[in-house]
C-alpha cells in the first residue's frame, strides 16, 4: 500500500505510543497527524512547542517520549525560534523528538542559516530523511536513540512529506530501548573503595530518574548507610523525608560535600555549572563515577573509578556486591541518621521564620509553605522558574516522589515552568500541577497562557510578584549585581490578575499572608474543573536561599 512520508510518520508515531504532538504551525507533517487522529497541542510559539514535549520526556523519565513539530525548510523562522528550546533540551539531556520540514532537494545552499550544522549542534542525532522509503529506518533509529544510552534530543527533517513509499515493503514495529550493566569487576572495586571510606556520600543525578531507579537508590543507600544529596534536576529521586537524605541546596549539602572522603556519583555528570554543586577539594576525595555514558568519566574532576551502565542495574549490582562483601549486614555507620538530622535542622533553620512570616508584602517563603500545606506531595507536581523561585523552592520544598517536583537548569531558560506544568498535566491528569514564576518568566509565557485555557488543562501558575528581577537588585548583594537592569513595572502599576483573567484563567491577587492557603485552594478547585488558574502574590523582594558550593552565583 503506497502512502506519503508524512502519513507514514504519523502512523509510526501512533505505533510508538505517542498520544499527542506539540506544535507551532506550520509544519508539513501536521496535516497527516490530523488526518491520522493524533491530537496536536498547539502552543503559541515554537520554543514552547519544543519545551512542552521536552518537559513531557523529563517528567515521564523518558518512559513516554515527547514529540513536537515546527516549521523548517528554506528560511526556517519556526526552527530558528525553536532552536532556543532545542538548545535547552540538549544541554539538559532531554530525549525529545522534533520533526521539521527539511530543505527540499534543489533548494539547498539557498539561505544563510545552515539548518544542518546548527541543528547538529543541539541534538544527539539530526537525521535528514532523503527518501520517503527511508521513513521506517529513520524512525527506528530515532526511537532507539531516544530510549537508549545518554538521553538527548533527536531531530528529523523531512524534505518531501508528500513523497510516496510502499508501507508494506519495510513494515514498522516499535523499537525498545537497550540498557547495559557495569562490569562486575568494576562493581567489586567500587564496593571495596566504599568500605574503605570513612565518610562516603552518594550524589544522585537525573540519570537515576531516567533509569527508574529511585527504589534502588533508596535500597542501596540504606544498605550502605550513606547520606544522599541530589542535583537540582534529580530533586525527588530520593524521598526527602528519608533519614539518609541531606538536601539539594544549602549549608547542609555544602557541609557534606566538603567533609566527605568518597563521592559515589550516580547518574550525574558532576559538571560544575550554574546550578550544580562544585566538589570542594576534589583531589582529596575518591570520586566514583557511575554513568550511562563514558563522556562523563574524568570530566572536569578526575574519576578515581567508574561504572558504566544504566543507573538501576548499577545500583542493584552495587547493593548485591555490598551485601556479599559484608555478609548481608551492609556498612556500619551508627551515627549517620543523627548527624544528617543535625546538619539539616541547622541548614534549614533560617527558613522557618520566612515560611511563617506575617509580613506584607508577603515573604515568598510563606507562599511556598502554603503550597506545601495544600498539595498532596504524592499526587502533585511543582516546578520553579528561573530566578529566585528556583533557588528558594529547591532549598525548602519537600519532595517525596520522583517528579513530584521538576528541577531544571543546566540551562535555566525563563518561562519553562509553564511548559513543564502543561506537560505534567498531560502526563498525569490526576495530579495537581503548579508552576511558580516571577515577572521575568511570566513575560515569556504570557501568550502561551491561552493554551491551557483552550486545551482545558487545569494547571496553576503562581506568580511571586515582587516588581522586579529581585536577585539582580539590592538585597543579598549590597548594591545588587545588576543594579541598572532589575526594575520593571510592578504590582502598583499593573494588575496582572486582571490582565490574565481576560484570557479565561481563574485569577486572584493576594496581599495578605492569611489568604494564601484559601487562594491556592480555590485555584486547585478551578483546576479540578479543567480551568487553569493564575494567582498573583504581592511579595517582597527576598533574594535569600541556600547557596550552591561554587565560586560564581547562579542566574
Ligand atoms: C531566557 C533567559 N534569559 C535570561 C535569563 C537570566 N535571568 C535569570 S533570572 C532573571 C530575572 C528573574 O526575575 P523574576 O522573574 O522577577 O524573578 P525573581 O527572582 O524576582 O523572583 C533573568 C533575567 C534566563 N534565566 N533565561
Ligand atoms: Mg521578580
Amino acid at each position: 500500500m503506497t502512502i506519503d512520508a508524512a502519513t507514514g510518520i504519523a502512523r509510526i508515531l501512533k505505533q510508538e505510543g505517542v498520544e499527542w504532538v506539540s506544535t507551532f504551525p506550520v509544519c508539513r507533517v501536521n496535516n497527516a497527524l490530523g488526518r491520522e487522529n493524533i491530537p496536536m497541542v498547539m502552543m503559541r510559539d515554537d520554543r514552547y512547542a519544543v519545551a512542552v514535549a521536552d518537559a513531557y520526556s523529563r517528567i515521564t523519565g523518558g518512559e513516554r517520549i515527547g514529540v513536537c513539530t515546527v516549521q523548517g525548510g528554506v528560511n526556517a523562522a519556526g526552527l530558528q525560534v525553536a532552536y532556543a528550546g532545542l538548545a535547552q533540551a540538549y544541554e539538559d539531556n532531554s530525549p525529545v523528538l522534533c520533526i521539521t520540514d527539511g530543505v527540499p532537494i534543489g533548494s539547498t545552499e539557498n539561505s544563510h542559516f545552515d539548518i544542518t550544522s546548527s541543528l547538529k549542534s543541539v541534538s544527539k542525532w539530526y537525521g535528514y530523511v532523503d527518501k520517503p522509503e527511508r521513513v521506517p529506518e529513520f524512525m527506528r533509529r530515532a526511537f532507539t536513540m531516544l530510549r537508549s544510552g545518554r538521553p538527548g534530543p533527536v531531530i528529523l527533517a523531512i524534505p518531501d512529506p508528500a513523497g510516496q513509499y510502499d508501507e508494506t515493503a519495510d513494515p514498522y514495529t516499535p523499537v525498545k530501548g537497550y540498557k547495559s550493566a557495569p562490569d562486575p569487576a568494576d562493581v567489586t572495586t567500587a564496593v571495596e573503595l566504599l568500605l574503605k571510606a570513612e565518610r562516603p556520600l552518594v550524589y544522585a543525578g537525573e540519570g537515576v530518574i531516567y533509569a527508574g531507579a529511585s527504589a534502588e537508590l533508596k535500597a542501596f543507600a540504606e544498605l550502605a548507610n550513606t547520606p544522599v544529596i541530589t542535583t537540582l534536576k534529580a530533586k525527588g529521586a530520593m524521598p526527602e523525608d528519608h533519614p539518609l537524605f541531606v538536601g539539594v541546596r544549602g549549608d547542609h549539602p555544602a557541609e557534606y560535600l566538603a567533609n566527605c572522603d568518597l563521592i559515589l556519583a550516580v547518574g550525574s555528570s558532576l559538571s560544575p555549572g550554574r546550578f550544580s554543586h562544585a566538589i570542594p577539594n576534589p583531589a582529596g576525595k575518591t570520586i566514583i563515577q557511575c554513568n550511562v555514558s563514558e563522556l562523563d568519566v574524568n570530566k572536569v574532576y578526575r574519576s578515581s573509578h567508574a561504572l558504566i551502565g544504566d543507573a538501576r542495574f548499577t545500583l542493584q549490582a552495587l547493593a548485591d556486591e555490598l551485601s556479599s562483601q559484608t555478609s548481608g549486614s551492609g556498612r556500619a555507620a551508627p551515627n549517620v541518621h543523627a548527624e544528617i538530622k543535625a546538619s539539616r535542622d541547622a541548614g534549614l533553620a533560617k527558613y522557618q521564620e520566612p515560611m511563617t512570616s506575617n509580613e506584607t508584602p508577603i515573604n515568598p517563603y510563606r507562599v511556598y509553605a502554603g503550597l506545601m500545606e495544600v498539595l498532596d506531595p504524592y499526587k502533585s507536581f511543582v516546578t520553579h522558574d528561573s530566578g529566585n523561585t528556583r533557588d528558594q523552592l529547591s532549598t525548602v520544598y519537600e519532595t517525596l516522589i520522583p517528579r513530584g517536583f521538576l528541577g531544571w537548569g543546566n540551562v535555566s531558560s525563563l518561562g519553562f515552568s509553564l511548559a513543564a506544568a502543561v506537560a505534567s498535566k498531560l502526563a498525569h491528569p490526576d495530579r495537581a500541577s503548579v508552576a511558580v514564576t516571577g515577572e521575568a518568566g511570566l513575560a515569556y509565557m504570557l501568550g502561551n497562557l491561552e493554551v491551557p485555557v483552550r486545551q482545558k488543562l487545569g494547571i496553576t501558575s503562581v506568580h511571586i510578584s515582587n516588581g522586579g528581577f529581585s536577585g539582580y537588585g539590592p538585597g543579598f548583594w549590597v548594591d545588587g549585581h545588576d543594579p541598572y537592569t532589575h526594575v520593571v513595572l510592578g504590582y502598583d502599576e499593573v494588575d496582572m490578575s486582571k490582565a490574565i483573567a481576560e484570557l479565561g484563567l481563574h485569577t486572584e491577587r493576594v496581599r495578605e499572608p492569611s489568604e494564601i492557603v484559601g487562594a491556592l485552594e480555590r485555584a486547585l478547585a478551578a483546576n479540578e474543573n479543567d480551568q487553569p488558574a493564575y494567582i498573583e502574590f504581592i511579595c517582597s523582594q527576598y533574594p535569600v536561599y541556600g547557596r550552591w558550593v561554587t565560586s560564581g552565583h547562579g542566574e
